[in-house]
């Protein structure tokens, strides 16, 4: 029987062997008393390689965003990120569920904002009766804009934009490692214009769980808090964090493969006229494309009958993630049952 073609995401990819041998090998210890050696080891490595004072390991992308966020605001204020902003999208509405925070969501253009809109959404000081806002966040690479790179020019505009307005500056780096792996503008330099950054270490990356947070010790240390009272502290997870530390040793290097089979996808997808896609937004490793003789879920069910599994991007949007689970010559395979399903 062939095998299935996983495209949904780059978060289904399985620990290698040679992930399991570290994992297997890992020094644990109690990582609430901090004394999980091979924990203490990823944060470290972590925050060098991500040019923070420190860095956190925590359970998921979600968590990472929503532990910086909590630790940067208090309840009533307000964060302005884009309007396809995962955070105000897939989090579960945990902004106001978690830390009563309130979005401002602006619309974007391949989830890049501009320091206009930016300026422009900021609430005066004055009011005192409008949510104060607190919070600038930015996703890089955007999920819901096909893995589109946020150029570092308006990053640092959109800092500037931030700091004169004495507000905080999140990065949604989720995917950041593959941003740095099409621009070859390291992760570090990305980070060095936010005050914080979450990171996840189960993407293209290839770990089974983990994300990690960054930013000042004081920071950190109070994440740290925050996320023991949400039930995320966690005991020997040593055994996870070495599949962490193995992958951002190891599997960074490898994105551009993954954006290499990307593009070649995305070129086949872009020649069937039954479909649609911005060629312009596929920089990385996401696609996002309209089927458009059918709705997103006879799509799915047509592929998944050949063995093609795809994702939703939109409500009338699919999504093909391409990791390293998947082969050259699987992605060959997917073009061809893509374009028997859409022909
Ligand atoms: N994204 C998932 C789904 O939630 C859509 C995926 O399959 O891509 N930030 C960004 C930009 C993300 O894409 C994701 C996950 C997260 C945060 C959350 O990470 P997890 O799933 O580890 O909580």
């Amino acid at each position: 029987m062939n095998k299935i073609i996983d495209l949904r995401s780059d978060t289904v990819t399985k620990p290698s062997a040679e992930m399991r041998k570290a994992m297997y090998e890992a020094e644990v210890g109690d990582d609430v008393f901090k004394e999980d050696p091979t924990v203490n080891e990823l944060e470290k490595f972590a925050a060098e390689l991500i040019g923070k004072e420190a860095a956190l390991f925590v359970s998921s992308g979600v968590m990472g965003n929503q532990l910086c966020l909590n630790v940067l605001t208090n309840p009533g204020d307000e964060i302005i990120c884009e309007k396809n902003a995962h955070i105000f999208n897939y989090e579960s509405g945990s902004p106001s569920a978690l830390s009563g925070i309130q979005i401002y969501p602006v619309e974007g253009n391949l989830g890049v904002f501009t320091p206009e809109q930016a300026e422009a959404a900021i609430r005066p000081v004055s009011a005192y009766y409008m949510p104060r806002t607190k919070v600038i966040e930015v996703e890089n690479t955007h999920n819901r804009a096909s893995g589109a790179v946020h150029p570092i020019e308006n990053i640092i505009a959109l800092k500037n934009v931030a700091k004169k307005y004495n507000l905080f500056f999140h990065l949604d780096g989720a995917r950041i490692w593959n941003a740095s792996a099409a621009t070859g503008i390291s992760v570090a330099e990305y980070a060095s214009h936010f005050d914080t950054i979450s990171c996840c270490l189960s993407k293209g990356l290839g770990a089974p769980v983990g994300s990690i947070i960054a930013g000042s010790k004081e920071f950190i240390d109070k994440a740290f808090c925050v996320r023991k009272a949400w039930g995320g502290g966690m005991r020997q997870v040593g055994i996870l964090a070495a599949a962490g530390l193995f992958a951002l040793k190891n599997n960074r290097d490898r994105l551009k493969e993954d954006h290499e089979k990307a593009q070649i996808l995305a070129q086949s997808i872009s020649a069937n006229p039954n479909l649609k896609v911005n060629l312009e937004a596929v920089q990385t490793n996401i696609i996002i494309f309209e089927p458009l003789k059918m709705t997103v879920e006879e799509a799915q069910t047509k592929c998944k009958e050949k063995g093609l599994l795809l994702s939703a991007g939109t409500a009338t949007a699919l999504r093909a993630v391409t990791h390293l689970d998947v082969s050259f010559e699987e992605i060959e395979k997917a073009k061809e049952i893509m374009n028997r399903v859409f022909s």
